[in-house]
């Protein structure tokens, strides 16, 4: 793909959760290359390593790292390693989320102590033990972003503890914007509508929404890895300097609407 306008050129960019070539997270890898951004990229387990090296090497990155953020100290020793690799760095960005299969079904009420506490683990507080990790070594100027969904604001069918989840994940996005201010570093979340990702794959229920989705969504057209990326770009770069502890929706506009139906 042909490099265009190099928003963030100059800029080195981290970026956890990419699972396969469908993950959001590759989607906004491939952007922010496309802008002239050095990337690394960092996985869950040594499974995942098949998938992501070959990624990695599409867009000349050597920076390959697994990180089980349910971990201190794999969080830890990628932070050192970052910044043995790059000195300081200006972008992390956080597309990682995971609850047990058996919560996203079935009545919320119904989530176990051990169900809410994985799901918060992994889907909230380790975008603030990355935060924390990454502090020292974070460029004036620079970006942090994660991944939500509306589901954290209304109630969206089987999310569950999910949304719970979301909803402290966009609180975390402002305490931490608050943080990180003064220090120069932006904070901010991305709403996606519903992409079809390893995450979604055999969510009871997605592909009716998922198609309904775009019958009532205003523009009228499912989202894409690709959309996601684009405005993770604007977020990140210089041209949104002034904006923080925000969650800008990428949802073909579907969270204006009050009534959500097909038109006619
Ligand atoms: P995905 O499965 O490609 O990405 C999820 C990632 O989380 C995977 O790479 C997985 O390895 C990683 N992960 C899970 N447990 C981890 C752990 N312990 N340590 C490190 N990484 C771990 O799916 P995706 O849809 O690209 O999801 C990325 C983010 O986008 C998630 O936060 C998700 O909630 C959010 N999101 C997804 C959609 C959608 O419809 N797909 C919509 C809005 C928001
Ligand atoms: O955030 C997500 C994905 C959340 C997710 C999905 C899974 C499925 C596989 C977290 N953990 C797991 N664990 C698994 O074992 N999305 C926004 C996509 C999604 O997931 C849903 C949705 C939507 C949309 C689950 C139920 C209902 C709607």
């Amino acid at each position: 793909m042909p490099e265009q306008t190099g928003l963030l050129q100059g800029k080195t960019a981290l970026i956890f959760g990419v699972a396969n070539d469908r993950s959001i997270a590759w989607g906004i890898a491939q952007a922010f290359h496309q802008h002239g951004a050095k990337i690394g990229l960092s996985y869950a387990s040594p499974a995942l390593e098949r998938r992501v090296k070959p990624l990695a090497e599409q867009l000349g990155s050597a920076f390959v790292e697994e990180c089980d953020v349910a971990s201190d100290e794999h969080i830890q020793r990628v932070a050192e390693k970052a910044a043995q690799t790059y000195g300081e760095i200006d972008i992390l960005v956080h597309s990682i989320g995971f609850a047990d299969r058996n919560e996203l079904t079935g009545p919320y009420y119904n989530t176990s102590r051990a169900g809410f506490h994985l799901a918060m683990d992994i889907s909230v507080y380790s975008f603030t033990a990355l935060a924390k990790a990454f502090q020292p070594f974070l460029r004036p100027g620079g970006a942090l972003l994660t991944l939500t969904y509306y589901g954290s604001e209304k109630v969206s069918p089987n999310y569950n503890v999910m949304g719970v989840a979301k909803a402290a994940l966009e609180a975390s996005v402002r305490y931490l914007a608050y943080d990180f201010g003064s220090h120069g570093v932006r904070v901010n979340a991305i709403s996606a509508g519903p992409i079809r990702t390893l995450a979604s794959q055999g969510v009871s229920g997605f592909k009716t929404m998922y198609r309904r989705f775009a019958e009532i969504a205003p523009l009228h057209e499912n989202i894409s890895i690709e959309d996601v990326g684009g405005t993770a770009v604007y977020l990140c770069s210089n041209l949104a300097a002034k904006t923080t502890g925000q969650v800008v929706f990428v949802d073909s506009g579907y969270n204006i609407l009050g009534i959500p139906e097909p038109v006619e």
